[in-house]
């Protein structure tokens, strides 16, 4: 199995079955395997199928995915506009090669690494997909990533690194929603460290074998799906380590409403609206109303990272 050059970032081609199969047949025969027996079945099925080369994540739910079409409908990305589905119609516009992510603060090679090299440092094992998100509303959606931890170790994180923080690109040309000072431009997130380091939270690159469509958060964006979705930061440029809790664009906002934890909590409302139940997109006109779990569903893997957190005032 072939890493692609560092010159192509396009993992897309030897990732799955999608240049070889109708994307329906593809998503059911893959919706069927699991695990190690992924690999065994690609191996069975001959040359073309052992093309296969990332695996779903033993972390990932084996809840049915919302189609490609739901997931690239109803996005949020306010760089594009506020509604949800103004990224759909806006981001086509934004140029995502080349592109490079500097990555400082409390690293030993502080640098701006270009995507194409950072993608050609991730190993086969470490290529995975999965994942369930949520909000008010929710999606299963399979991403294609790898832990962030990967690229963290990579580039050398230093002992007095606390907090990873996170930037969007700043390109008012092609985002008209930052023409507009909707939010504290550019878009800003964090982490504390064990958060970022734990094999839950992914850079993703792409979904359903296909490159990361821009109003997702092309080409490279965050996904922690214990949290509520604005944690997940699109389209980064900027990875800081640093000693002190960073800014949060939500929060900056109005801290009163978003917290810089934004863990899955149902127990905890909004101030404008109850988060025990969400509406999964899809079933139906106006989808379907199930409880919300807590940490979404992941606590049995991320609960011990908030052992002894008051998490009502941690929210
Ligand atoms: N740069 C940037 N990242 C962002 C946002 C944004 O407006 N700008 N919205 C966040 C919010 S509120 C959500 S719910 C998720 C939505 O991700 P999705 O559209 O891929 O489902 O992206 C998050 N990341
Ligand atoms: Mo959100």
């Amino acid at each position: 199995m072939q890493i692609r050059s560092s010159r192509d970032r396009r993992w897309t081609p030897d990732l799955g079955w999608s240049d070889v199969t109708p994307k329906s047949a593809w998503l059911n025969r893959r919706m069927l395997m699991a695990g190690a027996a992924a690999t065994a079945a690609a191996a069975a099925a001959g040359p073309a199928l052992a093309k296969l080369d990332y695996r779903p994540s033993p972390l990932s739910t084996d809840e049915t995915p919302n189609s490609f079409e739901e997931i690239t409908n109803y996005n949020n990305y306010y760089e594009f506009g506020t509604g949800k589905t103004d990224p759909a119609e806006n981001a086509g516009q934004l140029t995502t090669d080349p592109w490079a992510v500097e990555i400082g603060g409390l690293v030993e090679r502080p640098g701006s690494y270009d995507l194409g090299d950072i993608l050609s440092g991730v190993t086969l094992e470490e290529r995975i997909y999965r994942l369930r998100c949520v909000e008010a509303w929710s999606m299963v959606i399979p991403w294609i990533g790898f832990p962030l931890a990967s690229l963290l170790d990579r580039v050398g994180v230093q002992p007095g690194a606390k907090y990873v923080s996170f930037e969007t690109l700043t390109r008012p040309e092609e985002m008209p929603g930052q023409r507009i000072p909707i939010l504290d431009w550019p878009y800003r997130e964090g982490l504390r460290i064990d958060e970022a380091m734990h094999p839950l939270t992914i850079l993703a690159t792409g979904l359903y074998g296909e490159e990361m469509p821009n109003q997702n958060g092309a080409p490279i964006r965050l996904v922690v799906p214990w949290k509520y979705g604005f944690k997940s930061i699109k389209s980064i440029v900027k990875i800081d380590l640093t000693g002190d809790e960073p800014p949060a664009t939500w929060k900056m906002m109005q801290g009163s409403e978003y917290g810089f934890y934004a863990n899955v909590n149902p127990e905890v409302d909004h101030p404008r609206w109850s988060q025990a139940t969400e509406r999964k997109i899809g079933g139906g006109l106006f989808g379907s109303r199930v409880p919300t779990q807590m940490f979404n569903g992941y606590g049995d893997q991320v609960a011990a990272l908030y052992a002894g957190m008051d998490l009502a005032r941690n929210y």
